[in-house]
């Protein structure tokens, strides 16, 4: 390629991701009174910045390839920092390791861009394969804590099973989402971990963990379910039994596996909570989110469980790389009381939903629960429409 036109392709290349990042969201009205989606993903794997992507050197990548680049950005962390929203997005390279990089906004909804740098993580002994989905805590002992799950080829496995994987709990903390210390991987009675959160205060003098204990890898087994435990410290830290808060239950949205989102929200109500649930058909696993509500005195009791989904992928959102999966680990809630839900969906792409405080206990509180059998549902329902037609 001549100087000339590589040139011209790295301003088109330019124009394209300026235009993409500076294009405005909008609210899709008038949502379903719980939350309103937006017209656009907000950030995708075309949000990355050229700089991640491109070798911009003519003398070394004469025909401007993309040699090293993105799949998708996913599963985000968020957190609210003087007024300014910040996302710890799960980004995946072509080469299917995901890491984190920080992407900041000033309004939550539109104008998501990256950070220059991806965050580098430091190491314990034993080295991360891959890394994703980290639930930001800001800790009432004044850290930012990143819990996440870190990914390691399973040493039991026979040589020739080249897909078993371990997965555990890695954990870091911060003050600015810059410095990053590496504290030991979350220590456990069971076999592998994901989905592990770390509770905003401390229970009993302890720090208290959301957990997801599972026998495999991909099947929980006969674990699951979100599970409650107690450690003494972040320095060395290790819980001993695991209490389940939130089970899985046949034939619902939960009946295959389930998982705590980011940390919950405190209320004068209780704490709120937005969590993903898994069930099986024909075309494969289906992820949505749901809610729940957990005792302000004794945070291991569910006080409120909404029946049904939250929210369900629709629309594009059901399709990507892993299609038919709504995750969640990232919210925010504003001096305001409003909610930003930070969703991604079929582990592609990032999406918001705004609600409030308000709204979403209201929901969780006033919500009929899952009555488990079909009769039941449709007696629900001609109680609704006896009460709306007046009878
Ligand atoms: O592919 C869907 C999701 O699968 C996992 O979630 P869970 O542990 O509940 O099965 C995670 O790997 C998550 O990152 C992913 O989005």
């Amino acid at each position: 390629m001549k100087k000339k036109d590589f040139q011209q392709r790295l301003e088109k290349l330019e124009k394209k991701h300026e235009k993409l990042i500076n294009k405005k969201n909008k609210k899709v009205k008038p949502g379903n009174g719980i939350f309103y989606r937006y017209k656009r993903p907000i950030l995708t794997a075309e949000h990355a910045p050229l700089i991640w992507r491109y070798d911009l050197d003519y003398k070394t990548n004469p025909f401007l390839m993309e040699r090293i680049g993105v799949n998708a950005a996913m599963n985000s962390g968020a957190i609210m920092l003087d007024g300014k929203f910040y996302m710890v997005v799960r980004v995946e390279g072509d080469d299917r390791k995901s890491f984190f990089a920080v992407a900041e906004s000033e309004n939550g909804v539109d104008k998501w861009r990256f950070w220059d740098y991806p965050v580098l993580l430091p190491q314990t002994k034993e080295p991360d394969v891959n890394v994703y989905d980290m639930r930001l805590t800001l800790h009432e002992d004044g850290w930012i804590y990143g819990v996440f799950c870190v990914e390691r080829k399973d040493k039991n496995a026979p040589a020739s099973d080249t897909s078993a994987a371990n997965a555990q709990a890695g954990i870091v903390r911060t003050k600015d989402l810059k410095e990053w210390e590496r504290l030991p991987d979350l220590k456990h009675r069971g076999e592998q971990q994901r989905n592990v959160v770390l509770h905003p205060e401390f229970v009993d003098g302890k720090y208290a963990f959301y957990t997801r204990p599972q026998d495999g890898f991909i099947d929980a087994g006969t674990g699951g379910g979100i599970g409650w435990g107690l450690s003494d410290s972040m320095e060395k830290p290790e819980i001993g039994e695991e209490t389940i808060i939130d089970e899985r239950v046949y034939h619902t949205i939960k009946e295959v596996k389930n998982g705590q989102g980011p940390a919950p929200i405190k209320t004068d109500k209780g704490w709120l909570h937005i969590a993903h649930g898994v069930r099986g058909c024909a075309a494969g696993l289906r992820y949505t989110l749901y809610m729940f509500m957990t005792s302000l005195e004794d945070p291991t009791k569910v006080i409120a469980q909404p029946g049904g989904h939250f929210m369900g992928p629709i629309g594009i959102e059901r399709v990507g790389d892993v299609s038919n999966v709504l995750f969640v680990n990232g919210w925010v809630r504003t001096e305001k009381d409003e909610v930003f839900i930070y969703y991604a969906s079929s582990d592609t792409r990032m999406h918001v939903a705004t609600s409030t405080v308000d709204r979403l206990v209201d929901y969780c509180l006033n919500t009929p629960e899952d009555q488990n059998h079909s009769h039941l549902s449709v007696q629900q329902r001609i109680e609704l429409i006896d009460k709306n037609l007046g009878k």
